[in-house]
């Protein structure tokens, strides 16, 4: 069996993040950016059981690094697209934290007007294409960004979220094989969690290395610690180098892992509990933290950790504020 094990990616639960190769600055505003995801997240979950966000959510706790990682090594221009579990890929593209609380609470102030909600977050004036929940869907339209750019000669690039249970989906063999037949500059990034919903990768795919999907088409392609903010950001940032200067589109694998269930009406009981051990030991911020404080930047760790509060505080205030999305438009 071709699987591959987490032991494979991490040399042992305290991996630390090498932050040698990048500004001290740059390793501080990558926490601070992780922290707002997580400290979204967690206010959404209370947020929701308060019934204020109607609908169902998604929440992408522990998988933080992939998106801030990614979007990090985004210019302003560059577009994304959205999953199903993506407000962290929308927060971290530059969505503002009060549209996005907004559109989750179905306010006219959301950045979709409140009609889209949790499982449709963007904001076009960004460069975050409004999230496509249909699984898999993204990878051909993130193709057909791309053909755009390529055709009216801009040099920017389109990013595909997209997770492991989206490569099984026909749409993912159709997309890819466009994007590398039309050399197209869109990087395909796949937040490989171990699960589509309870189903662990082992049991939707017979071999389990998705980037050789990719690979067979004709793509370069490179797996990393999805867990480290660091690695997912220096593969990003090197791959968006090298499809900007022309060489045809490429797939990142991020290996992470969700905290909690697929949506909050699952337990998520179906994961084993050391394996949920084992990934908690690896939390993204942890990790990040553990690093910063190892050269010394405690406060500025902890101030990170206090604006993102802030800034949460406020964007639920913006959504309380905000009245409800009119049906006029509608
Ligand atoms: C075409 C399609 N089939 C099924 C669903 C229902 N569904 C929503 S999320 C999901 C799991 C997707 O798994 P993955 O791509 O691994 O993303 P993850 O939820 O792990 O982030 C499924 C099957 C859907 N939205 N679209
Ligand atoms: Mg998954």
């Amino acid at each position: 069996m071709n699987a591959i094990t987490a032991d494979e990616v991490y040399k042992g639960a305290d991996d630390p993040i090498d932050l040698s190769a990048i500004a001290q600055e740059s390793a501080v505003l990558l926490y601070a950016k992780l922290c707002l995801v997580r400290a979204f997240e967690e206010r959404v979950t209370s947020m929701f059981l308060q019934g204020k966000i109607p609908g169902t959510i998604h929440l992408a706790l522990g998988q933080e690094a992939c998106a801030v990682g990614a979007c990090a090594a985004l210019n302003l221009d560059d577009w994304i697209t959205i999953t199903h579990r993506g407000h962290g890929q929308a927060l971290a593209k530059g969505v503002d934290p009060g549209s996005l609380m907004a559109e989750l609470f179905a306010k006219d102030g959301g950045c979709c007007r409140g009609y889209g909600g949790s499982l449709h977050v963007g904001d076009i004036s960004v460069g975050a294409l409004p999230a496509i929940a249909i699984v898999g869907a993204s990878i051909p339209i993130a193709a057909g960004i791309a053909y755009a750019f390529k055709t009216r000669r801009e040099p920017r690039v389109a990013l595909c979220f997209t997770g492991d249970g989206a490569m099984g989906e026909g749409d993912s063999h159709e997309g890819l094989n466009l994007a590398a037949l039309w050399q197209v500059p869109v990087l395909y990034l796949c937040e490989n969690n171990l699960y589509s919903i309870s189903t662990p990768v082992s049991r939707q795919f017979r071999n389990t290395r998705l980037a050789e999907r990719a690979e067979s088409y004709g793509m370069k392609t490179t797996v990393v610690d999805g867990n480290n903010v660091v690695a997912v950001y220096e593969a990003v940032r090197s791959a968006v180098a090298q499809i900007r200067s022309g060489a045809g589109p490429m797939f990142v694998e991020c290996l992470t892992y969700r905290r909690g269930g697929h949506k909050r009406d699952d337990p998520g009981t179906y994961r084993p509990r050391d394996e949920v051990d084992r990934w908690l030991e690896r939390d993204p911020l942890q990790r990040m933290r553990r690093a910063l404080v190892a050269i010394g930047l405690d406060e500025r760790a902890a101030q990170a950790e206090r604006q993102a509060s802030e800034d949460i505080d406020k964007a639920v205030a913006f959504a309380e504020a905000s009245p409800l999305a009119g049906l006029e438009l509608l």
